[in-house]
């Protein structure tokens, strides 16, 4: 039901996705000039309200996300959410719930990234978060089991020179509502021959050999995996996909399970997970910046900072 919605607003999103990367909602005039948040004129809709109407409830994703995490911590570390709480669930029911409040004009709070979609269908906007729980500008990282390098040369050489911008990635998302992420992906590397020749340079071809990568069950990783596929496999490799929660994949990778990730956002995001498996993987470095996590509102709501929620009585 969510995917025949989104198609609807599939041309807009096309149009501004890069503009909310940064974390900077659109300014859309006519929507806010409707909501007149800003006006003053309608007092009933106090702060205080907003957090009971919601029952002191952050509407979270997956249990085993790193915003998940980042989203217990900030619970723990402001002091005005004592009594609050994070309902995980999925990031398909977020997404609904959060299409059913902004179509009721009702008040949610979500856990929210970019680059998403969610940014060019709705108007929204991160909480300022004074603590810098969630972080500031994440970039997305790629790892390698150890051994790769001398095992898998050609790959390696790829995997590390791998590097585009949230343009890219945002490009590979959208296209993946109508097709699938193989065959979008596949569009992006017709499209980029350039880029991706940058990363094939002087590389020689291999016949077959497998090699594992491991992602995280989001569209950003499943549009930077399977343009990695696409790409290696035009190199030669026999690529297989495995989706799994971010503490699978560096265990994964440090155990020498999965060949190498392009998942791990950094340095907030999966911090833990990234620490507790340090050492036991290599790091190759960024392959993308201008990723953020935070909580995020529809801009109706009269409330700018994490710290205008009011304690649970
Ligand atoms: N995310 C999207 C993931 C990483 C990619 C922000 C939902 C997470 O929190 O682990």
């Amino acid at each position: 039901m969510f995917q025949f919605k989104w198609k609807r607003f599939g041309i807009v999103a096309g149009l501004s996705l890069s503009l909310v990367v940064a974390g900077c909602g659109q300014e859309d005039t006519d929507d806010t000039a409707n909501n007149a948040d800003n006006g003053g004129d309608d007092q009933t809709e106090t702060t205080a309200n907003v957090s009971s109407e919601i029952e002191y409830t952050i509407t979270g994703i997956e249990p085993g996300a790193g915003i998940t995490q980042a989203t217990d911590n900030a619970l723990t570390e402001y002091e005005n959410l004592s009594g609050w709480e994070q309902e995980t669930s999925s990031t398909a029911a977020m997404l609904t719930a959060l299409g059913d409040a902004i179509d009721n004009e009702e008040p949610i709070v979500v856990t929210g990234w970019s680059p998403h979609y969610m940014f060019a269908k709705y108007d929204l906007k991160y909480l300022e978060d004074p603590k810098g729980v969630f972080g500031g500008v994440e970039y997305i990282a790629t790892i390698v089991r150890k051994g790769l390098k001398e095992d898998m040369p050609e790959a390696y050489t790829i995997l590390d020179r791998f590097q585009w911008e949230p343009a890219d990635m945002e490009s590979v998302m959208l296209a993946a509502q109508d097709i699938d992420f193989e065959k979008a992906a596949q569009q992006w590397v017709d499209e980029n021959q350039e880029t991706v020749a940058e990363w094939t340079d002087g590389v020689e071809p291999v016949d077959g050999a497998p090699i594992e990568l491991v992602l995280t069950p989001w569209d950003t990783e499943r549009s930077s995996a399977n343009v990695a596929k696409v790409v290696l496999e035009q190199q030669g490799y026999d690529v297989t996909l495995t989706p799994v929660d971010p503490s699978v994949m560096f265990q994964a990778i440090a155990e020498g399970d999965g060949d190498a990730s392009l998942a791990p956002w950094m340095p907030q995001t999966h911090a833990a997970f990234y620490e507790e498996y340090e050492g036991k993987f290599e790091d190759l470095g960024k392959n993308l910046t201008g990723a953020k996590i935070g909580l995020v509102v529809p801009s109706y709501m009269d409330i700018d900072s994490i710290e205008d929620l009011e304690p649970a009585e």
